[in-house]
């Protein structure tokens, strides 16, 4: 049966080493809960490392963990200490993390930890292969993994995969200082579906894909390598259930089954009736924007001293990564300004600031949230933020405000929230004091909104739809009309070459034969290459024909000790037997006309050019601003769309490119020119972009038509890459 096979950095198994015994049991963070539909329900595995490294569990010790993993249907990828010095704290986490949080300053290349983020995704990739069987779907989580899907890709192309990034996508601006920029876009290309939180992370990631890779972007659709990659966000939810039923249970304890953490919270609010608590819950991350959150309290006591003595900060903060520099420099920070505060408002009854630098157990996480009249969640920079989220699903009786930074992905959804700009202290001030005096109806107004979102896009929900979705983005890719060239296809064409006195083999050049290059001129015919068409061409009931859109000098330049025919400038000019001839009369006088307003559009561009061709003009625009560009080849369209009505020209969107021309130039006229009285009596024709339709279109309806590329066509069949394309002509030599 097929399965699902999820891959996260970290297991969701929490392992513990006793003296002779090791036990592994399942972790009940968001994502595990989120994912459980996925893995245990419909028998899935999920790929991870286990939290201990190769030397941990040198010898026996490593059969026994994955031993105890495996019963958790779970596979353990090994990692060294090495891997998690440079891979995780290296690049991961020095590098990536920061940037994609906009931190620009925090983000510290290095080839060392470069190269091991390299080695470890393939050290996944490798797992991940070794597990998947036909009809497996791949589902890849977060940051340490981008690389992953375009690994996987490349060995199985069949699979399907989708990727889903935790963490916010950062601007192009920001995004472009990354050395590797390229290959990690790249490899996240390798997925079928990739997800974001929110349509922000979205629209950065394809503008990023437009100005870097150059890929065509049509709504949310890239083409990339020939293959359509879909994205869309999915904002991540919480196990709503089990936060409002904990903090149902926890309303209703008698005092002496309550909490330590409990006792303490029951003992501030009933200091007085004017007690309130303000709760704030983060790892300790700089992203989560803590010490501007103390500043900000602190200038609130300072603006509304009439809350001393009444309004106490409780902040958790969760210990994270204190290996990397920059998360000790924080705790020293945070450590100072709570001191410092502290030491200058607390009286013998108020300490305005609790705080505690620990893991709390999950009930106690819970009494927080109950217990609290307000949650302060204010980070700088956040994917998500799922404190803000079950915080709303801990208000059983709908009171409470939630004041949220903007720049929390959850903002995007929770617009009842009171929304603040972290970086402003006079708007927090006077946010907070707006939510400690909130009337009970205007808070349970908001608060029943937020609950009605939250509970209705809960995690497992998100699941279900990202998997949805990317069961709908396989099935589109089905949709293409053409058949994929398979084996019994090849049989077929073979058998119909061997039956036939003389077949005509035409061979469209760039995208075909080999790949599209940024700079045409470094798209030269290979060494294989000549050899691969030499030794067809050996076969004496095989005529190979390139028709190619390159001008005359060019392909002459390059085919020169070749005998093949060829058919250039799209279809005027024809080699057969070494001697050129044109196939077509044309005039071009309408080039006077045409060139100057083209030149207008060549001014107000940068980065454009024309170029004047014999028989067309092309205008260029690969170096143009992706967005520019969209809206120029508009403005060029509407132009010449009323300059050469009721004229025989036309024009032509190609790669990055847009060509003035006769419209009696097109490779469908061209190929039948050749057809006609010759001695063909069969054909076989292969071609990549769109006007390779031409020909698919008016060549035969027996003609063995093949387009390359996953594009809508009127060919037959299709191979998806340059490589496939190549495999099959080998196949004509062995025949
Ligand atoms: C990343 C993105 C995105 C916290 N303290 C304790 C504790 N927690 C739990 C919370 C919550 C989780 O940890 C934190 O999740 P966040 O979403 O707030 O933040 P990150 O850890 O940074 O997560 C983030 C998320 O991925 C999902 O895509 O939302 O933007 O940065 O569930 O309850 N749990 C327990 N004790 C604690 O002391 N038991």
């Amino acid at each position: 049966m097929a399965k699902t096979i999820i891959v996260s950095n970290r297991l969701p198994l929490q392992i513990q080493l006793t003296e002779n015994e090791i036990i592994a049991k399942p972790s009940v963070g968001g994502l595990a809960t989120g994912m459980k539909s996925v893995h245990k329900d419909r028998n899935g595995i999920w790929i991870g490392w286990t939290g201990l490294t190769t030397e941990q569990i040198s010898g026996e010790l490593q059969d026994k963990v994955e031993q105890a993993t495996l019963k958790e249907q779970c596979v353990p990828v090994d990692l060294s200490e090495h891997d998690i010095k440079n891979y995780y704290f290296g690049f991961s986490n020095k590098v990536l993390w920061p940037l994609f949080h906009y931190f620009l300053e925090y983000s510290q290349f290095n080839k060392v930890a470069w190269k091991s983020y390299e080695s470890v995704n393939q050290k996944f990739a490798d797992v991940v292969l070794s597990q998947l069987e036909d009809g497996d779907t791949v589902w890849v989580h977060d940051y340490q993994l981008l690389l992953l899907p375009k690994l996987i890709k490349q060995k199985r192309p069949d699979v399907s995969i989708g990727f889903f990034l935790h963490i916010p996508f950062p601007s192009y601006e920001i995004f472009r200082t990354l050395p590797k920029r390229k290959q990690i876009l790249e490899g996240m290309l390798g997925a079928d579906l990739l997800g974001f939180h929110t349509y922000d992370y979205e629209r950065h990631f394809l503008s990023s894909v437009k100005r870097i890779l150059y890929s065509e972007v049509k709504f949310n659709k890239i083409t990339h390598d020939n293959r359509i990659v879909k994205v869309d966000s999915f904002p991540m939810g919480i196990d709503y259930k089990k936060y409002r039923d904990a903090a149902k249970n926890s309303g209703s304890e008698s005092s002496s089954q309550k909490s330590e953490v409990k006792l303490l919270l029951d003992q501030h609010l009933n200091q007085s009736e004017s007690a309130k608590m303000v709760l704030s819950i983060d790892r300790l991350d700089y992203t989560k924007g803590i010490p501007n959150r103390i500043r900000a309290f602190e200038y609130f006591l300072k603006k509304y001293p009439e809350y001393k003595e009444k309004i106490r900060l409780i902040m958790l903060a969760v210990p994270s990564r204190s290996e990397v520099k920059q998360y000790q420099k924080l705790k020293r920070e945070t450590d100072e300004l709570v001191g410092r505060i502290n030491g200058e408002f607390s009286t013998i009854s108020w300490t305005p600031i609790w705080y505690f630098y620990r893991t709390l157990p999950f009930e106690n996480l819970i009494d927080l949230y109950t217990s609290s009249d307000v949650a302060l969640i204010t980070p700088v920079r956040d994917g998500m933020n799922l404190v803000a989220k079950e915080y709303v699903a801990t208000r059983t009786d709908n009171n409470g405000v939630l004041v949220l930074s903007e720049m929390a992905g959850a903002a995007k959804e929770m617009s009842e929230a009171l929304l603040i700009n972290p970086f402003n202290f006079e708007q927090i001030a006077d946010t907070l004091r707006r939510a400690i005096e909130m009337p009970m109806n205007e808070q349970q107004k908001r608060m029943k909104a937020l609950k009605k979102r939250v509970s209705r896009y809960s995690v497992d929900k998100w699941a279900t739809e990202f998997m949805q979705a990317l069961k709908e983005t396989q099935q589109e890719g089905q949709l293409i009309t053409a058949k994929r060239l398979k084996d019994t296809h090849i049989k077929t064409i073979i058998t119909s070459i061997q039956d036939s006195n003389k077949t005509l083999l035409m061979l469209d050049y760039d995208g075909t034969l080999v790949d599209f290059k940024t700079n045409p001129e470094e798209a030269k015919p290979d060494e294989k290459l000549f050899k691969l068409l030499s030794r067809i061409a050996e076969n004496p009931k095989l005529d190979i024909c390139i028709i190619s859109g390159r001008d005359k000098n060019t392909l002459q330049q390059w085919f020169e000790n070749t005998s093949y025919r060829l058919i250039t400038d799209h279809g005027v000019y024809y080699r057969k037997n070494g001697i050129w001839a044109q196939l077509e009369i044309l005039k071009t006088d309408w080039m006077d006309d045409v060139g100057p307003i083209l030149e207008t559009f060549v001014d107000r561009t940068p980065g454009s050019f024309l170029e004047e061709k014999e028989f067309s003009l092309t205008w260029h625009y690969r170096n143009v601003d992706v967005e520019l560009a969209e809206k120029r080849v508009m403005e060029i369209s509407t132009v010449l769309t009323s300059l050469i009505s009721n004229t025989d020209l036309t024009f032509m969107k190609g790669q990055k490119v847009l060509e003035v021309k006769s419209s009696k130039i097109n490779k469908g006229r061209a190929a039948l020119q050749v057809l006609k009285n010759s001695k063909f009596d069969n054909v076989i024709a292969l071609g990549d972009d769109w006007t390779d339709e031409y020909m698919f279109e008016e060549l035969p309806s027996n003609t063995h038509t093949i387009k390359v590329g996953l594009n809508k066509t009127k060919a037959k069949y299709y191979l998806s890459r340059v490589y496939e394309v190549r495999d099959f002509l080998e196949q004509l030599i062995l025949m």
